[in-house]
């Protein structure tokens, strides 16, 4: 790299001709800060969302609904993570209360709040042995599948194109990796690739997850068992994108010795791997650490999910496993977490963007650099010159979407434009972009106020 002339701050800017960069520039004389990327790009990320983007990973919690009107919360939930799922909300006896007659208000509740905040959502779950709604417990034979098949194409029309994952089946497996029995299996055996085929189908946007819990150790019966389905879906062509391991290290069990092997091994399935549940018994520093790093060191281990936000928040509140305390502090386990994400090196392969950018301006500079990206995805680093007090507004090209962002507060007059002020933590910030094929740069203007 070769040193670029000064800024006015008199902060040091270093050329990097291989980023592709955009310049807002600060006044109509318009004399381009082209070319430039921001100092301290890698420094350490401050919460936990942000430090796990850096690797172009989610971090994630569950959601509950009834806890949308608690600031404090929405506070922790809205600056820590960026990705969301349904604690409830979208689950089959929530979403289809009556037959074929649907109803998503409370569904799109958490929809809606996190995506105004630009957190993503895993849907979750379509097809599940519990939290049938009545009709469909006392359901069975040809009706049920039929049953299964419309909840399946409805729903997921309803938030077609508008979720990162949906877990298709939730644990269906028993401990010894037969099939659990259940009304749902007594349709046939087949009834999971139905659904997986269903899915498909109706959102080929979507990765298509099979998620469960106590599959997080490899020389485990139900492992095994969930390993040998993906593994003959993968072979016959049942399209399948992800396996969720709830990793509920909680109600006796632990992060197992060989959970790595286990995530590299259905990655090497052709999935991407998520850690979609995660709750610890007393939150053992040591086990979050443990679990963390080897997400960390597994490429298409994508994302860990929490499963809530404070201990007072858990299904299993009285085990306290969780990253906040009751009164939101952060506890020691959250410093772990967030030190092994900030440790952790990008194990994906980047990909450059193609296409050059075009400037915007006025009062103020933003300055776009090139982060991670991966096949269906990228990160831009923006940095702010010229102004304390800006409004960015960045455009990106259909289809592409903005599905994350980080150090910046955002509005979204469009899914594909990001209106972005300061958070009052400096003018370093990011966004991540789902490309959707489409690998043009957002055009961005920043103005001063
Ligand atoms: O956390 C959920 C809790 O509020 C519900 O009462 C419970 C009902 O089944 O489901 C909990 O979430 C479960 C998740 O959907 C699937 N994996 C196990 C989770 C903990 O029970």
């Amino acid at each position: 790299m070769a040193r670029s002339s000064s800024d006015l701050h008199g902060r040091r800017w270093w050329r990097s001709p291989a980023a592709r960069i955009l310049a807002g520039v600060a006044s109509v004389a318009a004399t381009a800060a082209v070319l430039v990327t921001a100092p301290g790009a890698d420094a350490a990320a401050s919460t936990l969302g942000a430090a796990a983007a850096q690797s172009g990973r989610y971090f994630g919690t569950a959601i509950a609904g009834g806890r949308l009107g608690d600031s404090a919360y929405t506070t922790i939930a809205a600056r820590e993570f960026n990705m969301v799922t349904a604690e409830n909300e979208m689950k089959p006896d929530a979403t289809e209360p009556n037959q074929n007659q649907f109803n998503f208000s409370a569904g799109d509740q958490i929809y809606n709040w996190a995506v105004s905040r630009g957190l993503r959502v895993r849907g979750h779950t379509l097809a599940w042995h519990a939290q049938q709604p009545g009709w469909m417990q006392n359901m069975n034979g040809s009706a049920l599948r039929s049953a299964m098949i419309n909840h399946i194409q409805k729903v997921m029309a309803h938030y077609q194109g508008k979720l990162a994952h949906w877990d298709v089946v939730n644990e269906a497996f028993n401990e010894d990796g037969s099939r659990r029995s259940s009304n749902l299996q007594g349709t046939g055996n087949d009834w999971i690739e139905v659904a997986f085929r269903t899915a498909r189908a109706a959102d080929p946007s979507v990765k298509l997850c099979y998620n469960d819990y106590n599959i997080d150790n490899w020389n485990y019966g139900k492992t095994q068992g969930v390993y040998n389905m993906v593994r003959d879906f993968k072979a016959r062509g049942v399209p399948i994108d992800c396996v969720g391991l709830q990793a509920h290290f909680t109600g006796g069990s632990s992060v197992p010795s060989n959970f790595q092997t286990t995530i590299s091994s259905f990655a090497a399935l052709g999935v991407d791997v998520a850690l979609t549940e995660v709750d610890v018994t007393n939150a053992s520093t040591s086990q979050y650490t443990a679990l963390t790093q080897a997400c960390l060191n597994v490429a298409r281990c994508v994302g860990i999910t929490v499963w809530g936000v404070r201990d007072s928040d858990s299904w299993r509140s009285g085990e306290r496993p969780l990253l906040f305390d009751g009164n939101g502090n952060k506890k020691a386990a959250y410093n772990s977490v967030l030190n092994a994400l900030n440790a952790g090196s990008p194990t994906t392969t980047p990909t450059t963007p193609t296409t050059p950018t075009t400037p915007g301006g006025g009062g103020c500079t933003a300055t776009l650099s090139a982060g991670q990206a991966w096949s269906d995805r990228y990160n831009l680093n923006v940095s702010v010159s010229g102004s304390s007090t800006w409004t960015v507004t960045m455009s990106v090209p259909s289809p592409a979407r903005i599905s994350a962002t980080w150090n910046v507060n955002g509005t979204w007059p469009s899914s594909q434009v990001l209106v972005a002020k300061p958070n009052g933590n400096g003018s370093n910030w990011g966004v991540t972009i789902q490309h959707n094929g489409n690998w043009n740069w957002p055009s961005v203007s920043c103005s001063a106020s």
